[in-house]
This record gives structure tokens, C-alpha cells and sequence, in this order.
């Protein structure tokens, strides 16, 4: 009922334990590493963390393989360590969103351990085992392919196989059992108990299978994605949220190819917000962008939730490298063809790009080392590729998992004592937290003034925007009574429409014309 609550124009920052900060000088990111550090986001003024995944885990795909929802990995800390946290950050006046995975869980989970000893175990019922194909049952029951590439079946000593989607550490639920949503259902009020403010739902489209298990055939309704008993389980989730009086968030991981079926998750009995996957593939082209934007608008408008705005996660590439190819192909994915990256083009792609996701209407999404203008490092030696994905797709996601560079002029960086589990790129010396405070021309220093001034600007909260032309290759909006943003993505320079002020520029203007790759917020005459 409150007309603006918190989650529709957030600035929301993803946590990634591993890479944060590391306290106990193991190498890897842990809780009192961002308890130590939380005075980074205090400064940048963001108003929610989103933590990755921090459950007791074996880590087969970096914690996305959960063994216990209700617990904290030794090597991030202890749930106390976690409660504190929680509290400190909310003393703060950040809110907090974990993540849950209800696609898969890990194979060390209880469940399915359950399973594995016995083919009369109930837990069998828990996933999806099934026999093979074929006289012996050699035959794997599906052809379907893994998201990671692959195939998306193992077989136990039994002779029976069961489904992963993912890695086989991985194996699916099977959602039509009442007990695994009871459990999920369980595990949500545990850490609404515990006062988390949101909950991402990872993989949110996937969950349901088809019992029939159909081969995945073009025109055909899909076997495992998007199916429609998905909704049944996020209107049951909203009814517990809204249970704890309103303000907590439900946040889906939605890939979708069709902006309808995306919408039909963001309804005001189901998810309150999904990731925009669609701006965060958009290539630096104004047509695209401009599309998109619309897009996104319009399809957020139709159900009534607010737009997201996405430029990097976990998942892919970062968008300093991304922006900075400079052939017109563009891909989540690493730059396995060793396209040319131009990385001072980028940057200031990506500052520009800033302006622009922090002073679009709806919440914005800040991936941890994006405020430092970090790229992703394309350097680190297969050998010690951690990510599942590389033996599976020839394609690796730790180059953009790499630990943050706080201070000091050569690796770790202030990360840790030790050895960091990803090697840091030595030139990250300039992009360090320590470097970039209080340098006006730092990434670093235009995130907290452009976030500072968000939050003061009512402009910015709650309006629409509205188009202004300037030429087709210049992004520029009004939002409100007397604020805009010019963002020229052409290869020229362009004259600014008139305005009675300049609030932030993305970088040095020159005279009244504002260079290409270039953002400003202007204060509009009335
Ligand atoms: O990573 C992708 C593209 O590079 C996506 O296809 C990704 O696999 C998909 O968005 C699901 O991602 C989420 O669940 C995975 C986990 O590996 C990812 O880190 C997570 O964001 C399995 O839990």
C-alpha cells in the first residue's frame, strides 16, 4: 500500500563473497572482510546489497550449489557473523537480498545423498531419476543440452540417471513434490526471520519440467523453461513476502527471449522486480539502446513493476571490456575470438553508461567492481580457471570474478594477506578504492556524486521520462519538471540543448559541445 516503497527505485549492490574482501587471510572474500568494508558502500551511498550465494556449499559453480539454505559456508564465516552483518548494514540504512536457488541443489545436500543410497529412498522423489534408454539403459533418458553446455544427465551405480541442468554437482528438483516447495517455502521465512529485506531467485524460469520429458523440438512448447506452474510457486512466495508487512522484495533471475512472458513473472501477486537482461546485452549503439530503453519501459508499464537497469553480474563479461571492442559483435561471453579492446574507450563508455542506468526511472543494479571502472580480466591462464563452465562451454565466467583491488600498488591489493583465489590484473594499481577517492576525475568518485545526487534529485523518483530529440545518435531524456540526461553516442561532438545548469558530466566537456561517449545531467530551464 505505500505508494513508493524502497524496491522501485533502489540503487542495489551485488556482493560477491568470494571477491569482496577477505579478512582471515585464506585467499578467499568472507563476511568479516565485508563487515570491515562496509564504510565503501556506506560512501557510495547505495541503498540494498544483493549477496551472492554464502550456504555451506562444495562450491562446484562457486556457491550455486547449495548443500544448506539455513547455514553459512565456513570459509565466508558463521551465521552469527551473517547476523551481525545483516544488522550492521540495516544500522547503515542498507538493505539486504541473499540470493536462493531453487532450481538445483548440491549433490552433498542431505536430499540427495538420501537418494543416491538407496533406489527405494523417498528423496529419490525429491529430483528427477529416471532409467535410460536402450536394452541396459546406457542410453541417457533425454538428449536435452545443460546450460552450461553438455550433457544434462548422470547415471548413479544403480543404473538409474538423474537430471542436472546445470553441473552434475547440481542435480534439479523436481517441483511437483509438495515437499520440496514446503521446504523452499521454509526457507524463506528463515531469512525473512532473520530480516533480510529481499530474496533474488536464481534461475527463476527454470524449476518445472514436463513429466512426459518430450525432446526440446522448435515450435514446440519447452520441456524445462518458462512452464506455467512456475507462477503457482512465486504467487505462494509473494503471499509469505507480503506476510512480513510489505517491504520485502522478490527479485527474479528471468532470462526471457519474449518480453511478455518476462512480464507475466512481475505481477503485483508474484515478483516484484526482475534483472533487464535485454539492457544488459545491448551494444553501445544509440538505435539499439533507445529501442531497448523502450522496450523495457513499456513492458514494465503494461504490469505495473518498475524497469531494472543491469549492466554487469557474475554471469558476464564486464561491461568496460564489453563496451571497449571495437568491432559491432557483441556477446556476454568472454572474447574468446580475440577481438581488439580498446580499454580507455570503454571506460569512457562506461561512464557515460552510469549516468545513464542511474537516471533511467526504475532500480538500478551495480555489480560489485563496476563503481572502480574494473575490466574483466581476460589474462588469467586456463589452469586456474575455477568456473564449471570452461570444461563444459570453453568458456569461463572468473574473469570478471576477480577480487577487488582496495589499496597499496601491486596485487593483492589490500584483498587479503594471501594469495587471492583469482589473480588480480597489476594494472588494477590506478583502480584501487584507495587511488580513486577523492581523484574528481575517478570512476569511482562519479558513482558516489551520481548516486549522491539521485538520492537528493526528486526528479529522479518516481516520474517518467520523456524523449528529447536531438539527433538520432544522442540518447537524451527529461525526467520530472527540470532534470535531464544527454547521452551522445554518436562519433561526433554535439552541441548541448539549452539548460540552466550542469549537475555531472561522464567526462571533460569541450566548451558547449559534449564529446562522443560522453554523459550529462543537466538542470533544465522552466
Ligand atoms: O551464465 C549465464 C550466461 O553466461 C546464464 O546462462 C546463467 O547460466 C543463468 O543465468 C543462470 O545463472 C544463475 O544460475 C547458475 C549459476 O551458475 C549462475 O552464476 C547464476 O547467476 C546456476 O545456479
Amino acid at each position: 500500500s505505500d505508494p513508493s516503497p524502497w524496491w522501485r527505485d533502489a540503487v542495489i549492490y551485488q556482493v560477491y563473497p568470494r571477491s569482496y574482501a577477505d579478512a582471515d587471510g585464506d585467499g578467499v572474500g568472507d563476511i568479516a572482510g565485508i563487515r570491515a568494508r562496509l564504510p565503501h558502500l556506506a560512501d557510495l551511498g547505495v541503498d540494498a546489497i544483493w549477496m551472492s550465494p554464502w550456504y555451506p556449499s562444495p562450491m562446484a559453480d562457486a556457491g550455486y550449489d547449495v548443500a544448506d539454505f539455513r547455514d553459512i559456508d565456513p570459509v565466508f564465516g558463521t551465521l552469527a557473523e551473517a547476523e551481525a552483518l545483516i544488522a550492521e548494514s540495516h544500522a547503515l540504512g542498507i538493505r539486504m537480498i541473499v540470493d536462493i536457488v531453487p532450481n538445483h541443489i548440491s549433490s552433498a545436500h542431505p536430499w540427495f545423498q538420501a537418494a543416491l543410497a538407496s533406489p527405494a529412498a523417498p528423496e529419490r522423489d525429491y529430483f528427477w531419476f529416471r532409467p535410460g534408454r536402450g536394452p541396459d539403459g546406457a542410453g541417457m533418458p533425454t538428449d536435452w543440452r545443460g546450460e552450461f553446455g553438455g550433457t544434462a544427465w548422470t547415471r548413479v551405480d544403480d543404473g538409474a540417471w538423474y537430471l542436472h541442468l546445470f553441473t552434475p554437482e547440481q542435480p534439479d528438483l523436481n517441483w511437483d513434490h509438495p515437499g520440496v516447495r514446503a521446504e523452499f517455502e521454509s526457507i524463506l521465512r528463515f531469512w525473512f526471520d532473520r530480516g533480510v529485506d529481499g530474496i533474488r531467485i536464481d534461475s527463476a524460469a527454470l524449476l518445472f519440467k514436463d513429466p512426459a520429458l518430450p525432446e526440446v523440438v522448435d515450435g514446440r512448447p519447452h520441456p524445462f523453461h518458462d512452464l506455467d506452474e512456475v507462477h503457482s510457486v512465486y504467487r505462494a512466495w509473494r503471499r509469505i513476502a507480503d506476510s512480513y508487512g510489505g517491504d520485502r522484495a522478490l527479485i527474479g533471475e528471468v532470462w526471457m527471449p519474449s518480453v511478455e512472458r518476462f512480464a507475466a513473472y512481475l505481477r503485483p501477486d508474484e515478483l516484484h522486480a526482475a534483472f533487464n537482461f535485454d539492457f544488459l546485452g545491448c551494444a553501445w549503439d544509440p538505435a539499439l539502446m533507445r529501442a531497448c530503453v523502450d522496450r523495457t519501459l513499456d513492458a514494465h508499464a503494461a504490469v505495473g513493476a518498475p524497469p531494472t537497469w543491469v549492466l554487469s553480474n557474475h554471469d558476464v563479461t564486464r561491461h568496460v571490456t564489453r563496451y571497449g571492442r571495437t568491432d559491432t559483435t557483441f556477446s556476454f561471453d568472454n572474447n574468446l575470438d580475440g577481438t581488439p579492446v580498446d580499454l580507455e574507450l570503454g571506460t569512457r563508455r562506461a561512464r557515460a553508461a552510469a549516468l545513464l542506468s542511474l537516471s533511467l526511472p526504475g532500480a538500478t543494479y551495480i555489480y560489485q567492481g563496476e563503481e572502480l571502472g574494473l575490466w574483466e580480466n581476460e589474462n588469467i591462464p586456463p589452469a586456474e580457471f575455477q568456473d564449471p563452465m570452461w570444461g563444459r562451454r570453453g568458456h569461463s565466467r572468473d574473469g570478471c570474478r576477480v577480487p577487488l583491488p582496495w589499496s597499496g600498488s601491486e596485487p593483492p591489493f589490500g584483498f587479503s594477506s594471501a594469495t587471492p583465489w583469482l589473480p588480480q590484473p597489476p594494472e588494477w594499481k590506478d583502480r584501487t578504492v584507495q587511488a580513486q577517492t577523492g581523484d574528481p576525475a575517478s570512476m569511482l568518485e562519479l558513482y558516489r556524486e551520481a548516486i549522491a545526487l539521485r538520492r537528493a534529485e526528486p526528479a529522479l523518483h518516481h516520474t517518467a521520462m520523456t524523449w528529447l530529440d536531438v539527433q538520432p545518435a544522442v540518447l537524451a531524456y527529461t525526467r520530472g519538471a527540470d532534470f535531464a540526461c544527454v547521452v551522445n553516442m554518436s562519433g561526433a561532438a554535439v552541441a548541448l540543448p539549452g539548460h540552466e545548469s550542469l549537475l555531472l558530466s561522464s567526462g571533460p566537456l569541450d566548451g558547449d559541445l559534449l564529446p562522443p561517449d560522453t554523459a550529462v545531467w543537466l538542470r533544465r530551464q522552466t
